[in-house]
């Protein structure tokens, strides 16, 4: 075979993704923790002037349940130090715990905490907390950019805390998988410009949450690349991936284009938008899907991309 995934991952080049959260998060990360804290602390009070975070459901909160509920408890002062150690990504019991939740798990607890700390049940940000000029750079540079990389980077600045060893290689403690939707229930998408069936079915298979199907479409080797992500590789990561971290996502293809490549495969580029179940329909971000499909119409690889601008939207190479 032709293809390797360092190649697979080079196709549709000129596809322009939003640079910005790399550079945002990573000018983030060198910021102490109280900076780092009273920013997500500001982005989000701000934000919540526009947009809505809708609560996480009993299923996803029952694993960091007992942990919060020691937290209620504990002065403020040890509140404080203990956000700060997740933050820091202090290794102790807390953050070991918190490393091995799924990125929805983690974003629930935080959600719960600020709920919290709105109620004067959690530590607050001191009042007059004055952030470094480095801090209040990141928060403007984080101000200016589009809703959909706004709640990237706030899931990022999340997803990095606490203590991991294994770098994300253990095992993770995941919320239960819903059933998948009832047949009747599905709404196929309409894709301008594309009739493959199995790009179809992708989206209509992930937006049902079926993925046991959805998983059958991939190669044995497949990959799938999330945003600023390595890819994941092997149907058995993709599918851990697909149960842990894609649930009741929304996908809203608009137009794509195919063109064949060496040795039978095919290229196809797809553009859309993406709901989370987060932010459901308050949020739209602007994304394209880079398919590798074999000349059986397998996934060797797709990559999911946050565009930069709306305008990616309508890039098309021909
Ligand atoms: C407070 C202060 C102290 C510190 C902290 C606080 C709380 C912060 C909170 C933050 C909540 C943030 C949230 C962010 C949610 C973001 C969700 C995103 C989802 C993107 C999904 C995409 C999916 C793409 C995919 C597609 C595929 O085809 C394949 C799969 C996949 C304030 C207390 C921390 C509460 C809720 C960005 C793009 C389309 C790749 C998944």
């Amino acid at each position: 075979m032709t293809f390797t995934l360092a190649k697979a991952t080079q196709i549709f080049p000129e596809t322009l993704s939003a640079d910005v959260v790399p550079a945002i998060t990573a000018r983030f990360r060198l910021l102490n923790a109280e900076d780092q804290l009273a920013l997500i602390w500001y982005a989000y009070l701000e934000m919540g002037q526009t947009i809505t975070i809708a609560a996480p459901g009993a299923a996803r909160m029952q694993f960091a349940e007992r942990l919060l509920n020691d937290i209620k408890a504990l002065s403020f002062a040890q509140q404080s130090q203990l956000m700060c150690d997740l933050a820091n990504r202090t290794d102790n019991e807390v953050g070991r715990t918190y490393a091995n939740w799924s990125v929805n798990i983690k974003l629930g607890f935080w959600y719960k905490l600020g709920q919290w700390m709105q109620e004067g049940l959690v530590a607050p940000i001191p009042e007059g907390y004055r952030l470094s000029a480095n801090a209040a750079a990141v928060l403007g540079s984080l101000k200016a950019v589009d809703q959909g990389q706004q709640i990237t980077l706030l899931r990022n600045f999340v997803v990095d805390m606490g203590f991991d060893p294994a770098k994300g290689e253990g095992q993770r403690v995941m919320e239960p998988v819903a059933a998948p939707t009832a047949e009747a229930d599905r709404k196929p998408v309409f894709i301008e410009g594309v009739i493959n069936p199995t790009v179809k079915a992708y989206m209509d298979l992930l937006n049902a949450n079926d993925f046991d199907n959805l998983i059958q479409l991939f190669l044995p080797d497949g990959a799938l690349q999330p945003p600023f992500q390595k890819p994941i590789v092997g149907t058995d990561a993709v599918l851990r991936f697909l149960r842990e971290d894609c649930q009741n996502l929304r996908l809203l293809p608009e137009r794509g284009y195919s063109e064949p490549t060496e040795e039978g495969f095919n290229q196809i580029k797809v553009t859309g938008k993406v709901q989370t179940p987060w932010f459901g329909a308050g949020v739209g971000m602007n994304v394209a899907w880079r398919f590798l499909l074999d000349p059986q119409g397998k996934i060797y690889f797709v990559a999911i991309d946050l565009l930069a601008s709306p305008a990616e939207l309508l890039q098309f190479r021909r």
